[in-house]
């Protein structure tokens, strides 16, 4: 039986974020698949006996459900003692970041991803909106990230994790990664630490 239990679905990078965590610091979990694309998160028997909010990833944990991926981060950061803030200042910054993703990086990318991706509506008005949100708040990170390796503090925190959901998907959104070489640069020190796997091989696939 593993320590830790979570609801995810490969293509889903706010499950990554808790993944990637878990996957980091070397915790005993495993993987439960959520069948997101044929509507599992939808019915009202998922929402009852899982997550209320409707959304993945869930964490089980000593008989606990916990939900929303900044809260996940934290959580295991403070049990594992691995990428949390070292005092209330840093704690604070990696609070703030953490919200700007899940407000604005995260949220805008990951709504033109699953438009123009996975239910390939095609360009439209709204795709093209979130392609501007989504770039002006990879622009914000790009500009932080000139003036430090890490987010917070000069090392790997869950502020970076979070950050990091979404960055190693290989979907085509249109918008020109390559442009943002600081985050290029940050993706690459992310992907040499010990333990670093894609999403893709770290969470089970809808088949
Ligand atoms: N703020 C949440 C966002 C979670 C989220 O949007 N998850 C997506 C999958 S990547 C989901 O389950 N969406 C279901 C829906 O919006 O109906 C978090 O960080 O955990």
């Amino acid at each position: 039986m593993p320590d830790y239990k979570l609801h995810c679905f490969a293509e889903s990078g706010n499950a990554y974020k808790a993944a990637l965590m878990l996957e980091l610091t070397g915790q005993d979990w495993q993987p439960v698949f959520v069948d997101f694309f044929n509507g599992q998160t939808r019915g009202q028997e998922w929402r009852d006996a899982v997550n209320e909010q409707g959304e993945v990833p869930v964490l089980e944990h000593a008989g606990q459900k916990l939900t929303q991926s900044a809260l996940i981060l934290e959580y295991l950061a403070e049990r594992t003692g691995q990428f949390g803030p070292r005092d209330d200042a840093e704690k604070r910054e990696i609070w703030r970041w953490m919200l700007f993703d899940n407000h604005k990086f995260t949220s805008y990318y990951a709504a033109l991803r699953f438009l123009l991706c996975l239910k390939k509506t095609g360009e439209t008005d709204v795709t093209g909106f979130l392609r501007e949100r989504a770039t002006a708040a990879y622009r914000i990170v790009d500009a932080h990230l000139a003036k430090t390796p890490f987010m917070v503090g000069g090392r790997l925190t869950i502020a970076d994790l979070s950050l990091a959901g979404y960055v190693f998907m290989p979907e085509d959104t249109g918008i020109v990664l390559t442009e943002f070489s600081h985050i290029e640069a940050w993706k690459q020190r992310i992907q040499v630490l010990q333990g670093w796997k894609h999403p893709y091989e770290l969470m089970p696939r809808t088949a």
